[in-house]
This record gives structure tokens, C-alpha cells and sequence, in this order.
């Protein structure tokens, strides 16, 4: 995009001072991204400011209005025990028509928050210290929402998490074939129909809320989106609230660790690279679990490895999907971008599988504790 669309388009919000800087980042797969920096009495103010994806999700007037409503909420919790919410949670700044989204004349939907400072959103695990840290963060911003009024948000995007429904999605992209790639990927198409079970293992459960209650979960728990205090090496905020709504907690978990405890990136091409980090494992569980001490059922730390399972069965499919349906929903880099993460991330679940029985004792020896 062009800088002075950008320019435009920032003229509406209410920032300090006069734009020095337009910076994009990339790392995000679905929404565009670009770090602005004013400065006013020689001092810089720097803000984020964003251009909602409204393919993926098509109502961004309730999309912003859950996010604030969620920030809201958390701000009020830590007030509520004495801590400054500043940089615990992302703070909003509204535009020329008084709400937190503006629309411009081409349909282009458009929020901006408050950068905050001193902090880093890591893409690749540095230590199990970091990694500790990034499960009691995402832990922390399911417990602070524990007595968030479920009924009051709209579902962003409905199905986010529904695998047994994206598997259906799946076999019509096949059936369709638009963009005449099936033939060439009959083995990966097997590889998700073997495995149908996982699509049904969770969702199966979740209607029964004394097992696996619905909780407001924040449904996209990559690393990169827990922010770490530089000089703590804390977990401090938790950022891309696009997608809080009711969901299982196993989702959270489970796509922290696939993305966090796997030795290679998302999109590594050589899948020999793809192993699991027993070691990171251990260490998000033990954040994760101490930060929602006394909300999870018994039923759900046990099924948190399942979880891992089942959101890698999810991805990985869901990239397989959009390559067959030619590349429609994530941003790619390359022309086969899609094929090599639905490829990455199924070895990555094979991986999963073999270790699996370690998880599953691991959890069992921490409740027994
Ligand atoms: C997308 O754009 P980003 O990185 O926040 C996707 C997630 C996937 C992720 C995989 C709304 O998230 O579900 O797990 O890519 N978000 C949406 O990298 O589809
Ligand atoms: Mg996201």
C-alpha cells in the first residue's frame, strides 16, 4: 500500500504529534500491518495501526466491538488488583467518528492501538524460560476472562475451531478442485482422511460443559502474540484479539505449543528439520497450568495434549484447503507457500503422535503432584 493511502487513512485517528515514520510488519498472515511513528515536542509517540482483513472477517464492526469489550475487561481486572493495565493490555485509540474502527470509501476497514515499548514478540522460541513465560501469559488472558460474559461477543469468524466442520470444508475443496491441483496431492488428501478421528475428538466433547466447558478463549495463541517485558523477560500483554470468542482452552494451549515447542518455523520446506521439543513442552505446560490454577477441569488437563493434536490436524489443513483452493484466504510468499505449511505442519503432527504417550504421562505425574 501506498504511503499516502496510510497517510490518509492515520489522518482520521486521534494520534499525538505530526508522522514521522511509516513502517509495515509482516508477520501476519491475514490482516496488514504498519508501525507509526509521530513525534511532538521532540519526543516520539509510536502507534500500530491496521487494515482489517474483512474477507476473512466479513463483520468488523462487531469484530471491534468485542475487542473493546475484551481490552475493557481486562483493563478493569487489573485495576481491580492494583496494577497498571498500561501495558498489560492493548490500548485503542478511536478515530474522527468516535468508535474504534474506520471505514474508508473503498470498503477498507481500519483500527489502530498504542505501541507498546520495551517489549518483544518473538517468532522463535529463545529458551524454556521464554517459553514457561509465554504459557503463563496466554494462561493469565484466559483467567482474566474467566467471568467474561460469554453471550456478549460475536463469533468473528463462526467455525474458527470447529475442525469436524473444517474438515467438511476440506473434502468439498477436494471435490471442487478449483484450482485443478487435486490430482497432484493424492497422498497429502489421504493423510487428512485417515486421520478424520481428530476433527470430531474435541468438538465431540465440548457441548458437555462439566468436561470440556466453552470458555472466551483467544483462539490464535502463536508466540509472536505475547508480548515479553525485555528487561523481566515477563509475559506482559497479549495482543490480535481478532478472534476472542467461545472456544475450548485446549485450542489455546494446544496452538501455542505446536507452534512454540516444534524446532523448525511454520513454513519450514525441509521437513526433516520438524522435531518436538519435549523439554519446551513441559515448560509452556507448567506456565500455562499454574496461570489458570483452579479453572480448568480435571478433564481438561488431561486432554491438553490432545489439543497439540488436534490443532496441527486443524492448520495443516487448513493450508492444504486454501492450496486447493488456490490460495484465497493466507497471504503467500511464493506460488507453493500453502503446499509446503500443509506440509510442514503434517509432519510436525506425525511427530506429535509418536510422542504423544510422554505428554500424556507427563500430565498425569503433574496432577498427581
Ligand atoms: C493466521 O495472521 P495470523 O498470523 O495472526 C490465522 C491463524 C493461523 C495462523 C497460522 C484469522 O494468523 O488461525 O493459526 O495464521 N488467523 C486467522 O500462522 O485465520
Ligand atoms: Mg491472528
Amino acid at each position: 500500500m501506498d504511503q499516502n493511502t496510510i497517510k490518509a487513512v492515520a489522518a482520521h485517528f486521534a494520534f499525538c504529534g505530526t508522522l514521522a515514520n511509516i513502517k509495515e510488519l509482516t508477520a501476519g498472515n491475514i490482516n496488514v500491518t504498519y508501525r507509526l511513528t509521530y513525534t511532538k515536542d521532540g519526543l516520539p509517540h509510536q502507534y500500530i495501526i491496521q487494515r482489517i482483513n474483512t474477507a476473512a472477517f466479513k463483520d468488523p464492526v462487531s469484530l471491534m466491538d468485542n475487542v473493546g469489550k475484551v481490552t475493557g475487561h481486562i483493563r478493569a481486572s487489573y485495576q481491580d488488583d492494583g496494577i497498571n493495565p498500561d501495558r498489560r493490555v492493548l490500548t485503542f485509540v478511536p478515530c474522527d467518528n468516535g468508535t474504534l474502527l474506520y471505514q474508508d470509501a473503498e470498503g477498507g476497514a481500519w483500527r489502530a492501538y498504542h505501541y507498546v515499548d520495551g517489549v518483544t514478540a518473538y517468532d522463535q522460541i529463545e529458551s524454556a524460560d521464554l517459553f514457561r513465560e509465554a504459557g503463563r501469559g496466554f494462561g493469565e488472558f484466559q483467567t482474566r476472562l474467566a467471568d467474561f460474559p460469554a453471550a456478549e461477543l460475536v463469533e468473528t469468524i463462526p467455525g474458527f475451531h470447529n475442525t469436524a466442520w473444517r474438515f467438511g470444508v476440506f473434502l468439498k475443496a477436494v471435490e471442487e478442485d478449483a484450482a485443478g491441483r487435486v490430482a497432484d496431492v493424492e497422498k497429502d488428501i489421504e493423510f487428512f482422511k485417515e486421520r478424520e478421528a481428530l476433527a470430531h475428538a474435541i468438538v465431540s466433547k465440548l457441548n458437555d460443559s462439566d468436561l470440556l466447558p466453552l470458555r472466551v478463549t483467544h483462539n490464535d495463541t502463536k508466540l509472536n502474540n505475547v508480548l515479553i517485558d525485555n528487561e523481566t523477560g515477563k509475559a506482559l500483554c497479549v495482543i490480535d484479539l481478532d478472534t476472542v470468542m467461545p472456544g475450548s482452552s485446549l485450542y489455546d494451549y494446544g496452538d501455542a505449543v505446536r507452534y512454540g515447542a516444534c524446532t523448525a518455523a511454520e513454513d519450514e520446506p525441509d521437513t526433516s528439520k520438524i522435531d518436538f521439543d519435549m523439554t519446551l513442552f513441559k515448560a509452556f505446560t507448567d506456565g500455562f497450568v499454574s496461570a489458570t490454577a483452579g479453572h480448568l477441569t480435571d478433564t481438561e488437563i488431561r486432554l491438553l495434549p490432545l489439543g497439540i493434536k488436534v490443532i496441527t490436524y486443524e492448520l495443516a489443513m487448513r493450508f492444504m484447503t486454501d492450496y486447493l483452493n488456490g490460495d484465497v484466504y493466507f497471504k503467500i510468499k511464493y506460488a507453493e507457500h500453502n503446499l509446503v505449511r500443509a506440509r510442514s505442519q503434517m509432519r510436525l503432527l506425525e511427530v506429535v503422535e509418536e510422542k504423544y504417550g510422554e505428554m500424556c504421562d507427563y500430565i498425569e505425574k503433574m496432577m498427581e503432584r
